[in-house]
Formats: C-alpha cells, sequence, structure tokens
C-alpha cells in the first residue's frame, strides 16, 4: 500500500516551506513534501549566478506571519542577494524545523485524482508512490526555464551555463571571452558582474529593456538590528498597497498634470531607485499610453545620458514596448558597463543569432569566438511550473489539454475536475505585480482555510464550479483588455516562448483587490466553489464588469475612503474627483447661464452639439450626488457627451443642496429648472415640444418628482422621463440593498445617509415629494425609461418604480445593465460599458420623440 498523507506539498521555497508550516504546525495534519532541488530555497536554491539579487527591499521580500522571525533575521543590503536570501530560507525551515517533511531531489512525475476514493495519487521520479486528500503545488510561476533552441547549440566546445541551473561552485571568467543571450532582469543582474571579470564580454540583446536604479547599499549594523526591531512598522499597510510595499500612493492620473510637475516627480521618485518610479507616480501608468510615453521619455533619456558609445545607447533604448509592460529590471552599473572597452552589444533583432559553432556565435554572417557562453533567456512562466506535473484530474483531464488556449481557473488557485488542488500564486492569481512572500502567503492561507472548512464540513471534496472558472476568466481577460501590458511580448503575457498561447496569465487588478475578492469568496461560505456535495453561490464581486473591478482597484490604490465614512465635505470632494474618471471632455457649445428659483438665480448650462441645424429634443438632466453632493462641474463631461452622442440640447441645473438646503430646497429647484427648459429651450436650438427630464442616481429621483409635478402643475409638458440607477425610496429594504450592501462605489449605508440629510427634520418622508412612491397614482405620466445597474444597492427601487408605472399604464422600459455599478453613466472613462447607458437612452428618445438621429455604438465587446 502506497503511503497516504493528508496533504503533499510540492515546492520548498518560499510557499511550499510555509505551507509545511500551516498545514502540519496549524491543522495538525500530516503533511509530505519534496522539491527536486538538493536542499529548501525553490527559486533562491536554483538560482546562483553572479549578481543574483532581489529587487523587492529586504525587509519586506520576507514573511510576516512570525514577528520572531522578523526579529531574530537582520538584512546586511537594503536589496538582499542571493546567497543572503537562502541563508533566510534555510534559517526559517530551521526554526520552524520543516526540512524533515521533504524528500529532496525528487521530480514529481505524475499526480492522478482518484475519483472514487477523494485522493490524488503522486508518483515522483524515484518511483515513489503515495496517496494524499489534497494537494498543493508550490511549484513557482519561474521555475521551468526556457530551454535555449539554438541551431548548433549540441557542437560548441565552450562552457555552457544557463542561470537559473547554475553550478554550485564558483565561475571564473577572467580572461574568458564571455557571451550572453537575455538582458531581462536576469541578464541585466548577471552582465553587470561577469563584465567587471571577463576579458571579453559580448551581450546579444533581442530586446532592450526598461531597467531603473536599483539603489542599492549596505545596511550598517545598528541600521540591521532596526530594521528587524521595526519591521512591523516599516511593513504595516503593505497588504493595502498595490504591490504589497508601503510606498507612497500615486496620484489618480498622469494626463491633467503639467510637464514640469511630472518631471519634478518622476525625479523625486527615480532617485529613491527600485519600484516607486512605476507604482508611486500615476496610477495611470500602465492603461494610459499617453502617461506611459511620458514615463518612458524620461527613462530614456536616462539612459541616453548614462552611455557614451555611439548608436549603444539608441540600442540599449526600449521602443517596442510601453514602460513596465515587461518586467521592470533593475540595475546598478548596468548601462555603464557598455562603456567599457571589453563589451560590445549585438542586435540580434535586427539579425538573429543563425548557429552556433565549436567557437562561437555566429550572427549575420559573422562569427564571435566565445569560451563561454551564459543563457539567461527565461522561463516557461505561470503556467509551465504546473503543466510540468503530470496532473491527470477528473476523466484524465489535463492541464496540457485544458490550457492550450491560456490558463483557465478559479481565483487562480483552483480549478474545477482537479478537486483538492491548490496552485499556490498560479497563473491570473495577484503574484506578477506583487510582493511574492506576501502573496504567498495570501495563498497558503486561503488553501489552509479552504482545506479546514471542508474538513469542518465533514466533506472530502473541494472543488472549483465551472461557472466561477468562467467569470473568473471573463474578469483577469476584461482587467487585462484595460492595461497596456497586451502590447509587450513579454512573459507576463506567455509571449516569450515559441507555440505558447498569448492571453492572460497575470492578474492586473491589484493585490489588494485580489485579496477583497478571495475574502469575499470566503465570507460566502467559499462561493463558487462546491464542498462535499454543496455548491455555493457566487460572490456578488463576482458579477461586476471588469472596468469596475479596475476602478475598485485604482480607489483602494488612492487610499478612498468610504462614502459612509465620509463627512459631507469629504463627499462633495470625493463626488468632485469622479469627474477625473470621465475621459475628454466632448468639443461642444456650452452657455453657461442662470434661471430663476425661489431662492434667487442659480447657475445652469446648455450644452448644445456643434454643426447641427434644426430644433433638437431638450434633456433636462439632474445631477447625482445623494442631495449632498454634485455639481454641474462634476457632470460637466456626461452632459457633453450626451448631446454629442445623441444630438440633443442638455440642460444641467445647479440645485441646492443638503444639508445646508433640506428638501424641498433639490426639487423646487430642479422643477424651476424644467419650468425654464420649456420656456427657453428655443433660445438655444431646442424643442420644447420635444422636453424630456432626466438624472442619474439622487438626480433620478428629482427627474421622477418633477415629471409628477409637472403632470399635477398642468405642465410644462414632458414627453419623457430617464431615470438613471435612480435613488427612488430612502426608507425601503430591498433584496439588492442587502447584496450589494457594501457598494461598491455606493453602500446602503452611504445611501441611507443621504437621504436622511435631505429629508432632515422635515418630517417629509411620506411626501410624493421626497419620493414619487407616495402618490396616490402614478397615472399619466410621461414615458419611462429606467435604467438600472446589476450590482447598485439602488437597483431594485429602481425596477420596482418602473414595474408600479407599468402598472399605472405608464409607457416604460426598464433596462437592467449587468456587472455595472451606481454612478457608472458618469464614469466612462474608466468604465467602457458606460456607453451601454447612452445607447440605451437614444433607443429610447428614438422611440417616445421618434427622431431617428444617428447613435453611438456599444463598447467595445459588448
Ligand atoms: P525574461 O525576463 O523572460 O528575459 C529573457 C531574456 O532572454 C529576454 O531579454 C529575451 O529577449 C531573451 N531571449 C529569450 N530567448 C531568446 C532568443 N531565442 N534569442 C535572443 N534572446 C532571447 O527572463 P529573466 O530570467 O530575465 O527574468 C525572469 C523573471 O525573474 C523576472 O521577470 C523577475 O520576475 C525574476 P525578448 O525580450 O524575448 O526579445
Amino acid at each position: 500500500m502506497p503511503q497516504h498523507h493528508d496533504i503533499v506539498v510540492i515546492g520548498a521555497g518560499f510557499a511550499g516551506l510555509y505551507a509545511v508550516h500551516k498545514f502540519r504546525d496549524e491543522l495538525g495534519l500530516s503533511v509530505k513534501g519534496f522539491d527536486a532541488a538538493g536542499g529548501v530555497g525553490g527559486t533562491w536554491w536554483w538560482n546562483r549566478y553572479p549578481g543574483a539579487r532581489c529587487d523587492i527591499e529586504s525587509v519586506h521580500y520576507a514573511y510576516s506571519f512570525s514577528d520572531e522571525i522578523q526579529k531574530r533575521w537582520t538584512w546586511s543590503e537594503r536589496f538582499a542577494a542571493q546567497p543572503e536570501i537562502l541563508a533566510y530560507l534555510e534559517f526559517v525551515a530551521d526554526t520552524l524545523d520543516l526540512r524533515r517533511a521533504f524528500t529532496f531531489g525528487t521530480r514529481i512525475a505524475s499526480a492522478v485524482w482518484d475519483d472514487e476514493d477523494h485522493v490524488w495519487t503522486v508518483s515522483t521520479s524515484d518511483g515513489d508512490v503515495c496517496t494524499t486528500r489534497f494537494l498543493i503545488a508550490a511549484s513557482g510561476n519561474l521555475s521551468i526555464p526556457k530551454p535555449p533552441d539554438f541551431a548548433g547549440l549540441e557542437q560548441f566546445r565552450g562552457e555552457v551555463y544557463t542561470t537559473s541551473q547554475w553550478p554550485h561552485r564558483p565561475v571564473d571568467f577572467t580572461g574568458k571571452r564571455v557571451g550572453i543571450i537575455g538582458t531581462g532582469s536576469t541578464g541585466i543582474q548577471v552582465i553587470q558582474e561577469v563584465a567587471k571579470q571577463a576579458g571579453h564580454l559580448t551581450v546579444f540583446q533581442r530586446t532592450p529593456n526598461f531597467a531603473l536604479p536599483l539603489g542599492n547599499e549596505s545596511l550598517p549594523e545598528e541600521k540591521r538590528r532596526w530594521v528587524a526591531d521595526h519591521h512591523a512598522e516599516i511593513r504595516a499597510g503593505a497588504r493595502e498597497s498595490f504591490m504589497g510595499i508601503p510606498f507612497e500612493r500615486p496620484e489618480i492620473s498622469g494626463t491633467l498634470v503639467p510637464a514640469e510637475a511630472r518631471k519634478a516627480k518622476y525625479d523625486r521618485l527615480w532617485s529613491k531607485g527600485g519600484w516607486p518610479l512605476l507604482v508611486s507616480s500615476y496610477a495611470d501608468v500602465l492603461s494610459s499610453q499617453a502617461v506611459n510615453d511620458d514615463v518612458a521619455d524620461y527613462v530614456r533619456d536616462k539612459i541616453r545620458a548614462r552611455v557614451t558609445k555611439p548608436g549603444v545607447a539608441d540600442l540599449l533604448c526600449p521602443t517596442d514596448h510601453p514602460f513596465a509592460t515587461k518586467r521592470l529590471a533593475f540595475e546598478t552599473d548596468y548601462f555603464d558597463v557598455f562603456n567599457r572597452d571589453n563589451v560590445d552589444l549585438i542586435d540580434v533583432r535586427a539579425t538573429p543569432v543563425e548557429r552556433l559553432t565549436e567557437g562561437g556565435i555566429v550572427v549575420g554572417g559573422v562569427e564571435y569566438p566565445l569560451d563561454v557562453l551564459i543563457f539567461a533567456i527565461g522561463f516557461d512562466a505561470a503556467t509551465g511550473p504546473l503543466v510540468h506535473l503530470g496532473l491527470v484530474g477528473r476523466n484524465g483531464a489535463t492541464l496540457a489539454e485544458r490550457w492550450k488556449d491560456g490558463p483557465r481557473n478559479y481565483l487562480g488557485i483552483a480549478m474545477h475536475d482537479f478537486p483538492n488542488l491548490f496552485t499556490i500564486t498560479g497563473p491570473t492569481s495577484a503574484v506578477a505585480l506583487y510582493n511574492n512572500p506576501l502573496a504567498i502567503e495570501d495563498h497558503v492561507d486561503l488553501a489552509t482555510d479552504a482545506v479546514r472548512y471542508t474538513l469542518d464540513r465533514g466533506a472530502d471534496l473541494i472543488e472549483a464550479t465551472e461557472e466561477a472558472e468562467d467569470h473568473w476568466s471573463r474578469i483577469v481577460n476584461g482587467l487585462l483588455g484595460l492595461t497596456l501590458f497586451p502590447k509587450a511580448k513579454s512573459w507576463y503575457m506567455g509571449a516569450n516562448i515559441e507555440g505558447k498561447r498569448t492571453g492572460t496569465y497575470i492578474f492586473t487588478g491589484s493585490a489588494q483587490l485580489y485579496r477583497q475578492m478571495t475574502a469575499e469568496m470566503q465570507q460566502v461560505g467559499y462561493g463558487g466553489f462546491v464542498v462535499g456535495t454543496r455548491k455555493a453561490a457566487l460572490p456578488p464581486m463576482m458579477k461586476l464588469d471588469p472596468a469596475v473591478l479596475g476602478l475598485m482597484g485604482v480607489l483602494q490604490g488612492q487610499g478612498t475612503k468610504a462614502l459612509h465614512d465620509c463627512t459631507v465635505e469629504e463627499t462633495r470632494a470625493l463626488v468632485d474627483s469622479f469627474s477625473m474618471l470621465q475621459g475628454d471632455a466632448r468639443d461642444v457649445e456650452v452657455t453657461a447661464t442662470t434661471y430663476p428659483t425661489a431662492a434667487g438665480e442659480r447657475p445652469l448650462r446648455v450644452y448644445r452639439p456643434k454643426g447641427r441645424g434644426g430644433l433638437l429634443p431638450v434633456v433636462v438632466f439632474c445631477h447625482g450626488g445623494g442631495f449632498i453632493a454634485g455639481s454641474i462641474d462634476a457632470v460637466d463631461k456626461p452632459c457633453r457627451a450626451l448631446a454629442d452622442d445623441l444630438g440633443l440640447v442638455v440642460i444641467a441645473p445647479s440645485y441646492r443642496l443638503a444639508p445646508e438646503h433640506p428638501f424641498p430646497a433639490a426639487t423646487d429647484d430642479t422643477f424651476a429648472a424644467v419650468d425654464w427648459a420649456a420656456r427657453n429651450a428655443a433660445r438655444f436650438g431646442g424643442d420644447a415640444d420635444r422636453l424630456v427630464v432626466a438624472g442619474e442616481s439622487a438626480g433620478g429621483l428629482l427627474a421622477a418628482v418633477a415629471a409628477l409635478r409637472a403632470r399635477d402643475a398642468g405642465g410644462p409638458r414632458l414627453a419623457a422621463q430617464i431615470l438613471i440607477t435612480p435613488a427612488i425610496d430612502g426608507a425601503v429594504k430591498t433584496a439588492s440593498r442587502v447584496e450589494y450592501a457594501e457598494g461598491p462605489i455606493l453602500s446602503t449605508k452611504a445611501a441611507e445617509g443621504m437621504f436622511a440629510a435631505y429629508l432632515a427634520g422635515t418630517g417629509a418622508e411620506m411626501s410624493p415629494l421626497a419620493s414619487p412612491v407616495h402618490a396616490t397614482s402614478l397615472a399619466g405620466l410621461p414615458p419611462c425609461l429606467v435604467l438600472s445597474a446589476e450590482c447598485d444597492p439602488m437597483r431594485d427601487e429602481g425596477e420596482d418604480y418602473a414595474r408600479r408605472l407599468a402598472g399605472a399604464g405608464v409607457e416604460v422600459r426598464s433596462i437592467r445593465l449587468d456587472g455595472l455599478i451606481h454612478a457608472a453613466f458618469s464614469m466612462a472613462g474608466v468604465i467602457p460599458r458606460a456607453r451601454d447607458f447612452t445607447v440605451e437612452i437614444g433607443a429610447f428618445l428614438d422611440d417616445v420623440l421618434g427622431r431617428a438621429e444617428p447613435q453611438p455604438t456599444r463598447a467595445a465587446g459588448e
């Protein structure tokens, strides 16, 4: 009988070591580990090449789970070199007595799922077989080297080294002619070192990379101790940051920042060394081509300033991919190396390597004689390490087959048909853009909790559903599509390996967002998994449009306060700041004027598309902001777009806000604006016979009330009403107010607080002017379009109101937009599907007004 374990862990790097500790020492399960290496350390056991060093600061590139370990270990440099990181992992393994769980020097040959007994049968390269209930693949992301496939490789008589399989003895390059292929992070590190020793170094470069100064320094003894003693303080907030390191927060966008201010910021961040230029500059550096170009130009200027050999500087300047869309590299004297007489740079993009000979490399018919050849050509990243495990799931499923079009899984950690398997830092999980030790802890914690959850329920099986995989694929693909990453041929995209399918291999939302999604999945009882025979419904966030998730990630990265925690002033500032999310302002005619209210004249803007003759329909648009915030400034761009897209005269009134001006100030003002529009539309080429009242959110309620008031006052005559994600009834309890109680963006608590501020002390709760649901009858109201968003706490009340209108004989169209959220309508700059609102409004107006204006097309991908 093969030996049986509760848990088999594959890999003894950061992930495998922590996994053994968690499952064995915390859950008390029987755990067996395997690693092909001769000891612990994973990546840091294998990658022993000269110059191998981590580019995350030492204090952050470490476990966080044990205060004792952090305090007992001190780091000698700001960025630790490979021997020190390996020593750290050996120290951790000894401290926690982890080595005894492992068999080293042993590869996993296969792991086959038994669907009757619900166990995995694991076979090793030694021919040993064991069974396990749960399988933990802690096999890393960058552990399968890309094989060199150069013609004539076997003929080369010199020494050949691969950086990730470096010998355990020192390699001496003194006086030798060395060639290096590969200028990624690894190549850049090794080139810096070898150039100083080799007789001559030839670098064969296919793609120049963006490399930033590392800013390494050795830490004096007292600083080392101080860092160890203060690690908790130093790392505080790490998990709430984009990358798992508490860097300075970026500004939300670089697009509106003047050039001098941008340059000053880049200078400051550059001088810090490491990642800040990317992560602390602008949140849209990886999504806005213009912002990215700006940073890229800055880096290229820095490279040109360093490299003195004519022509070489140009060759070293990356131009074929946006900044940071290939993994950023970090350097100390990489660019200076090319000023040395013993270093040559050969461009193998213009003329690829032809072949190897006995004595060198031939490029473009020229032979470069070499004694030593070093390959730094990268890895079959993300999927490679898992595909190589020989996993066979239910009904003979293999990953090679399943993933031939790119990886497919749930949260990057689990797969349908591969039950009881957890892939730590698996493809599409938050890892490539996240501080790996923290990613690993997060994923191992999740796997441990999943196993505990399963066993606590007396179950022996946990498995992701196909539906969950579908949603996860939609999300990670959508998130990737919002970025510039697809513009690079990188391992992030699976594009570095010939024949590998290019696609979504990484999670490009922030690590913080990923953590929120996994936490929600746990909160709803392993939503998207089958545990035993029980299938739990998908977590609400899984339904969100990817662009909404991307926005959430950006707002989290800004440290944006939840609306319900904001003061009135903070709410106003936040709502105004959302205008940053609205994209470019359309070029339309804008007239700023005023309209009379009971409290005097108030500002109002009229928008009219350019170049359109004749009378146009008129839409009075009431902005949102929960009665306490919002302004005609904040809604300027959506009004311009409405006018331009749909050929409308759009009139946006400012109205008095609570709490300074509670009910009925806002409804009185907006109704006065409708009246003004009816009387003044013609001045702006508007057709008063085609007058429509519209509004978003609180503005939706004001629009609905204005329609009611117009009916009861006998005018103005309205042709239609358009309610966009309207907040209709302050007091109502609906399912959507429970399901989306936390938002995104608008929480139920925030909405209730805003409505309470509007009605404060007026006792108007049951007044039809506070909410039209209190009207005795809704009959006789103009045709109504209600646009609701699936993931909006206000969704149901808008849809319920549409049903009530229909019940009263009003012509109603009610459309729910899947995956969208409250306020999405006015976030077109970051949520492409915001355009769906405009499309629906255009179609509705066509029908009720009998117009035939050109319509915008739907957002791409819809
Ligand atoms: P990378 O980043 O994949 O870099 C590999 C380098 O090797 C890159 O410059 C490649 O050029 C080059 N390469 C690969 N194949 C060839 C061929 N056939 N001819 C010429 N040049 C070639 O791997 P690294 O090891 O540097 O870094 C991996 C990760 O380790 C890094 O991202 C960090 O997370 C740590 P290409 O760009 O494909 O033109």
